[in-house]
């Protein structure tokens, strides 16, 4: 199968932790969704963070050291191929937060749940900051208000990165024809996993690369399963 794509076609591709996958990122629900006994999404939460903060920190700090060394795979370096091609007719969303798809040239591309290596301020509005230490003993506190830092990353019941939903909004806007690819996600969270559903409302062809059946692989038209290293190259492949 290849991806439909026209003159006037705009993509629209949606990327999850299964992207990262083969560059030896652990999916978030991998291990079942554990890490060390305890409930990734308790730990990934604001109301994780307010009860042991120092515990989220080193779960952060322990994926922030494993991101050393790790580098882009096939499947992030066809969507720069793709970015080539189309130009502002492509945009890419991505779930994750590890930093891969700018380390492979994107750059028409939003990072929906933040950045890992940024830390923000719980207590004040202070600009997020590049950060890459790991703190696993001590919460880092702010200089600015003393209260304490935490990954600029989205968690449940927090809204999306600022802006994200704005620039899908304006390129769902000026898309004529509209194709939606999602690729390594497993369609559990929101708003990202409706994503399909506004794409079809839209017209869109909607397009799907997954290594299983997510839960909402009923909105796909064209589902392809199999690791994004491989099949997203063949799907990108130009004509
Ligand atoms: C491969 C592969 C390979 C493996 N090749 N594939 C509507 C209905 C119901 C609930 C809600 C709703 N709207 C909002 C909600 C609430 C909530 C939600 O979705 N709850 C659900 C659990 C029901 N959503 C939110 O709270 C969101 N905020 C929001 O909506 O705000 C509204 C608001 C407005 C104004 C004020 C206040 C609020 C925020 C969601 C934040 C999610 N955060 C996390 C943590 C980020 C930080 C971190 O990384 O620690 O984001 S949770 C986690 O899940 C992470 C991921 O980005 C996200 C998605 O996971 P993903 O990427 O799909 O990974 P996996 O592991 O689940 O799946 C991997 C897939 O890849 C699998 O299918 C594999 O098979 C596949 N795969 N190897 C191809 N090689
Ligand atoms: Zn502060």
């Amino acid at each position: 199968m290849r991806l439909d794509v026209r003159d006037n076609t705009h993509v629209l591709v949606l990327t999850g932790a299964g992207i990262s996958a083969e560059s030896g990122v652990p999916t978030f629900r991998d291990a079942n969704g554990l890490w060390e006994g305890h409930d990734v999404t308790v730990v990934a939460s604001p109301e994780g963070f307010a009860n042991d903060p120092r515990l989220v920190w080193k779960f952060y700090s322990e994926r922030r050291a494993k991101l050393v060394g790790i580098e882009p795979n096939a499947g992030h370096r066809a969507l720069v191929e793709l970015e080539q091609r189309l130009g502002d007719r492509f945009l890419l969303v991505t779930q994750n937060v590890d930093g891969l798809h700018r380390a492979a040239g994107s750059t028409r591309m939003v990072e929906m749940h933040g950045n890992i290596r940024r830390t923000k301020c719980w207590g004040c509005d202070r600009e997020p900051f590049h950060d890459e230490s790991t703190y696993l003993d001590k919460v880092p506190v702010c200089r600015h208000c003393n209260g304490p830092l935490r990954p600029d990353v989205v968690w449940f019941g927090e809204p999306i990165a600022p802006g994200a939903m704005d620039a899908v909004e304006e390129f769902l806007g000026r898309a004529e024809s509209l194709v939606f690819l999602a690729v390594g996600t497993s369609g559990l969270v929101y708003p990202a996993a409706a994503f399909v559903h506004v794409a079809k409302q839209r017209g869109g062809a909607t397009y799907l690369v997954n290594l299983d059946r997510p839960a909402n692989v009923d909105g796909f038209d064209h589902v392809v399963i199999g690791p994004a290293g491989r099949e997203l190259p063949a799907l990108l492949s130009a004509h």
